[in-house]
């Protein structure tokens, strides 16, 4: 079906998605900014075109630079890996129209799941547990709008419909508020994403942020492949992430992913996906989905022992799954700490050159990067520069094995956040397990 795939994406997952197609014998094209000339994947891949300049609009967004590079290479499909045109509908068609393979979900569930109210009702309707609120988007009449969020009970959430990831919402805790904060999430909705829908959530004040990962082919199959729990986060950027969701009873997560499977092949869902919920006092509501692999996804692979890009590879490939259900097992904890070239006060990215790269290693130690020592870490693009990820047979196992591989790391020459995750795994909220996805901006302003 296809022999060589393009990878439309960068750093440290263009080379893990360059590692899964080399381990099914899939050819590679790079493509690359002018700032990414000596990135490691451009080095392995089978063959490179530069794209365009460094900044993103221009190269990793610039969809026909991307399409032509498909076209004289003779590739016959893109991963879009995460970010970037990863979940852009019009970009899916545009690949399908030009007769490639996406190596993910079809434009139509994209859009679907990129519309947050579409979203939420499709989930509803399969029988996923949703934030009470109503099924659709807020009517102009301001009356109306007061007696839904009265049904509800304050303090409630306005959302917009094109928003997601933490943007375009704002917390309503009274009446009085209501209105003032509708017409200007109304508003920035409509400059933002170019669409004023909005929509309205009983607002949660301690839920943990748990997600689902799910797997499913063109066939009409789809597994979930357990939990991720995400709380730790600091202004809707995710610090550091494990597999499972501590502290919840295996066969809550269950009916939890079993019900996102099933949704998966109600509407016909392809690739790799991530059920986004938040989680309190025992129950799950789900926000969004995700229809693109994640940064976090080893922390899933650890645990499972499946290798989710490959898995990726292969449904788009048309292959049927080739595990059920009841062969998925997930063993042991597995934490994954983001490596960030950033200030370790101000969070400000840190660009420059890396002079020194030591790595951790041992039994159940992974490191996803595509630094090294001399690499110069470009300002034009995210600052992770890293992945540390541990698996271990108990939480209790994974987190010892996290404080040492921690411990032996270390960055020279650019600042990074080491130091931050080196407190955070010693911080004895964070080691009982279950916080909250407020608990490490409190933990911040406390230290
Ligand atoms: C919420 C919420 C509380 N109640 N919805 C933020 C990101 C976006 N995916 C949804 N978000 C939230 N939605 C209701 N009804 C709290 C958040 C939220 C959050 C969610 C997940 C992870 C981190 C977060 C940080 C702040 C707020």
């Amino acid at each position: 079906m296809f022999d060589t795939v393009l990878i439309a994406n960068r750093g440290e997952i263009a080379l893990r998605i360059l590692r899964a197609c080399r381990g099914l014998e899939l050819k590679v094209v790079a493509v690359y900014s002018e700032a990414d000339r000596d990135a490691p994947h451009v080095r392995l891949a089978d063959q490179a075109l530069c794209i365009g300049p460094a900044a993103p609009a221009r190269s990793y967004l610039n969809q026909a630079a991307i399409l032509a590079a498909a076209a004289v290479s003779g590739a016959q499909a893109i991963h879009p890996g995460y970010g970037f045109l990863s979940e852009n509908a019009g970009f899916v068609q545009r690949v399908a129209d030009a007769g490639l393979v996406f190596i993910g979900p079809s434009a139509e569930c994209i859009r679907t799941m990129g519309d947050k109210v579409a979203a939420k009702r499709a989930m509803r309707a399969a029988g996923v547990p949703c934030v009470p609120g109503p099924d659709g988007s807020l009517p102009d009449d301001a009356a109306a709008v007061q007696a839904i969020a009265r049904e509800i009970g304050y303090p409630v959430i306005v959302k917009a419909a094109g928003g997601g990831g933490g943007r375009g919402m704002r917390v309503v805790r009274d009446e009085a508020a209501l209105a003032e904060a509708l017409a200007l999430t109304r508003e920035e909705a409509r400059r933002a994403f170019g669409n004023p829908e909005v929509y309205i959530e009983k607002f949660l004040l301690h839920p943990r942020h748990v997600e689902i990962q799910v797997l499913a082919d063109a066939h009409g199959q789809a597994l979930w492949l357990g939990s991720r729990d995400c709380s730790l986060q600091r202004r809707h950027q995710k610090v550091l992430e494990e597999a499972p969701a501590p502290g919840i009873a295996p066969a809550a997560l269950a009916a939890v992913g079993e019900r996102c499977a099933e949704a998966c092949r109600r509407i016909g869902y392809c690739g790799v996906g991530t059920f986004e919920f938040l989680y309190e006092d025992g129950a799950f509501f789900f926000i969004e989905m995700n229809t693109r692999l994640q940064v976090e996804h080893p922390v899933t692979e650890m645990t499972t022992g499946i290798d989710i890009v490959q898995q990726q590879l292969r449904v788009a490939r048309g292959e049927p799954l080739a595990l059920t259900q009841a062969q998925v097992d997930c063993r042991g904890h597995a934490f994954e700490c983001r490596i960030n070239a950033e200030h370790p006060e101000t969070f400000a990215p840190s660009p420059g050159r890396i002079s020194e790269w030591r790595l951790p290693g041992g039994f159940g130690v992974r490191v996803d990067s595509h630094a090294a020592a001399g690499y110069q870490v470009p300002p034009y693009y995210d600052s992770m520069i890293g992945k540390l990820v541990v698996h271990g047979a108990t939480r209790a196992d994974a987190l010892a094995r996290l404080r040492l591989a921690l411990d032996e790391m270390h960055v020279g020459g650019i600042a990074t956040n080491l130091a931050l995750h080196r407190r955070l795994v010693r911080d004895g909220d964070f080691a009982a397990g279950g916080v909250d996805i407020h608990h490490l901006e409190r933990w911040l302003a406390a230290v």
